[in-house]
């Protein structure tokens, strides 16, 4: 236990931060990552899978946060908030996305809208606290299946992932099959100007816009099963220049979902895999039981991102 100890210590000491075995929640079923860093503390926010078995569709009620001070050690909380928390949803707790201003944090999140607006819809629910509990910000949905009708299905408006530019601006990319991305009012609650499409190849979903020095980066979940591509601009606005694969086929989970953050000098990539071994009586992990790991990620010179290493495999 000593030796383990020590070696721990030097791994910790030799590379300033060290990275949690993956994938890094175990005792729960978690998907959809979207990091956020507040007061040298990463909150991570997940999905909640709670399907009995990989052949029974996605069972998402609620969102639950884990925070680290090391990336090593994890502490659960939550629910922060559940679906039905919006009154005029009907399920269906997908992909979300966290952000802060003046001290106030909104939570972007993907639910089922009720069927007098049939389809995905996206929400924002609001708190003064990461930890929640959050409130509905607006009592109705901010995006609706009907304003997005992009494809035949009606899940063309899920996974909200929100960029603030330096001068304060915001935008919000999301969507399915096709991307799309929409600035917001200054009060985070309402659209300012149109929806408008984004021109990159073979986009499936989960959007994650991040920026490093003068690059603009737009991730996402690319074919199916899902690998996870990216492109790089100099503007939030595009064009997007694709720039290819940055992870693999993430094991046995069909869907592949990013969150990409830097913390106390390094870069993380946050993902889901299928991979957690099965308890007794239990299925294991797979496409509906999904679990959160993270990788190291690294730029190179000309700043693209490497690809991926990921040590689920
Ligand atoms: O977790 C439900 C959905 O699966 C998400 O909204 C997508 O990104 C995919 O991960």
């Amino acid at each position: 236990k000593l030796i383990k100890s020590t070696l721990t210590a030097a791994l910790i000491l030799t590379s300033g931060l060290s990275i949690a075995k993956n994938p890094i929640i175990d005792n729960v079923f978690t998907a959809d990552p979207a990091a956020f860093v507040h007061n040298d503390t990463v909150y991570l926010y997940t999905g909640h899978d709670e399907s009995p078995s990989n052949n029974v569709f996605f069972q998402m009620h609620d969102w639950l946060v884990f925070t680290s001070k090391d990336m090593v050690n994890w502490t659960q909380h939550g629910p922060i908030m559940r679906a039905d928390d919006f009154k005029w949803a009907k399920g269906s707790a997908w992909a979300a996305h966290m952000i802060e201003r003046d001290g106030k944090f909104y939570f972007y999140t993907t639910v089922r809208h009720k069927d007098d607006k049939p389809g995905f819809a996206i929400g924002v629910g609001v708190s003064d606290n990461p930890l929640g509990p959050f409130k509905d910000a607006i009592g109705k949905a901010l995006v609706t299946d009907d304003m997005t009708k992009h494809t035949p299905n009606d899940w063309d408006d899920i996974d909200p992932a929100i960029h603030i530019e330096e001068n304060g601006d915001v935008y919000m990319f999301f969507g399915n099959l096709v991307p799309k991305y929409v600035k917001l009012k200054d009060n985070l609650i309402e659209l300012d100007g149109p929806i408008k499409v984004i021109d990159v190849p073979n986009y499936t979903e989960a959007a994650w816009v991040h920026k490093k020095n003068d690059n603009y980066y737009l991730s996402y979940a690319c074919e199916f099963p899902e690998k996870i591509c990216y492109a790089m601009s100099k503007s939030i606005h595009g064009p997007w220049e694709f720039k290819g694969v940055l992870n693999e086929l993430a094991g046995n989970s069909e869907t592949n979902h990013q969150s990409i953050i830097e913390f106390k000098g390094k870069d993380y990539f946050f993902y889901h895999t299928g991979g957690l071994p099965p308890k007794p009586g239990q299925e294991s992990g797979g496409r509906f039981r999904r679990s959160v790991a993270v990788e190291e990620m690294k730029y190179n010179p000309d700043g693209s991102i490497q690809r991926i290493i990921m040590t689920t495999e």
